[in-house]
């Protein structure tokens, strides 16, 4: 009998939009700019508080590539107060390649537990101390890419797979114009993975179809609205993935 996985509990975020407020002259003072950034620390305090091995950020971190030395040193702090792994999807407001702030910032040397997802094509990150392995496509200036389409087979070698998208889940084949695209047909596709980690819409979402579990976290805090959202923990063990939305709810209210 082959023995049991590991157990693993992921946390799930995405569109932290981080310096959205950029023409505030007022910089990261301006209120807007520290509730996104409120809105990050939590998520960083409940993955702590819950023990996750890995924190996933499906895109959209930060909200454009002008993205200074002193923001990029907060988003480095808060990756080094997780103790667990996080891997981050470069989204359309924070592409890979040129024109993004991956090419002005080394977060990965800032933060030595970050790893980050750099091809388009699709990569997997591979983490065998957790039996994991965390496959997705990063998106570039383009957005060309179709997040879930055609994906490549599960790495064997590890008991579980999970994929990270940024992209749009259309209802219909029809939807032609939408960028990052999202089809049932690529849903299908992935019942392969243990969980599908999404990010690009703000609204926390349950889009699971055709065998898929897939499930859009939101934003830790919404750009339109006050308040905070959630964000979604993940459980994997002998029983299979189970997720649930936690609330967040940092000090800080302008
Ligand atoms: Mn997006």
């Amino acid at each position: 009998m082959a023995p049991e996985p590991r157990p693993l509990r992921l946390a799930h975020t995405s569109d932290v939009h981080l310096g959205a407020h950029a023409a505030s002259p007022r910089g990261r003072r301006e209120p807007g700019n520290r509730r996104l950034e409120a809105g990050f620390r939590a998520v960083v305090d409940l993955a702590r508080e819950r023990a996750a091995d890995v924190l996933l950020i499906a895109g959209d971190f930060f909200d454009h590539a002008r993205v200074g030395a002193e923001l990029a040193a907060f988003a480095a702090a808060q990756f080094n107060r997780f103790p667990g792994v996080t891997v981050l999807l470069p989204g359309n407001h924070d592409p890979i390649g040129a024109h993004g702030p991956h090419e002005r910032h080394d977060l990965e040397r800032m933060a030595p537990r970050l790893r980050l997802i750099r091809d388009p094509e699709g990569e997997f990150i591979d983490l065998p101390a957790l039996d994991l392995a965390v496959w997705g496509r990063a998106i570039t200036v383009n957005v060309t890419e179709r997040p879930l389409a055609a994906p490549p087979p599960r790495r064997r070698e590890r008991a579980w797979n999970v994929a990270i998208a940024h992209g749009y889940a259309v209802a219909e084949e029809a939807q032609r114009e939408r960028s990052l695209r999202i089809t049932p047909d690529h849903l299908a596709e992935s019942a392969q993975w243990d969980y599908v980690a999404l990010g690009h819409w703000d609204v926390h979402a349950d889009v699971s179809a055709g065998g898929a579990l897939a499930v859009y976290s939101g934003s830790p805090a919404a750009l339109g609205d006050a308040g905070y959202g959630v964000a979604v923990i993940v459980d994997l063990d002998a029983n299979g993935a189970r997720w649930r939305a936690e609330p967040l709810a940092p000090e800080f209210a302008p």
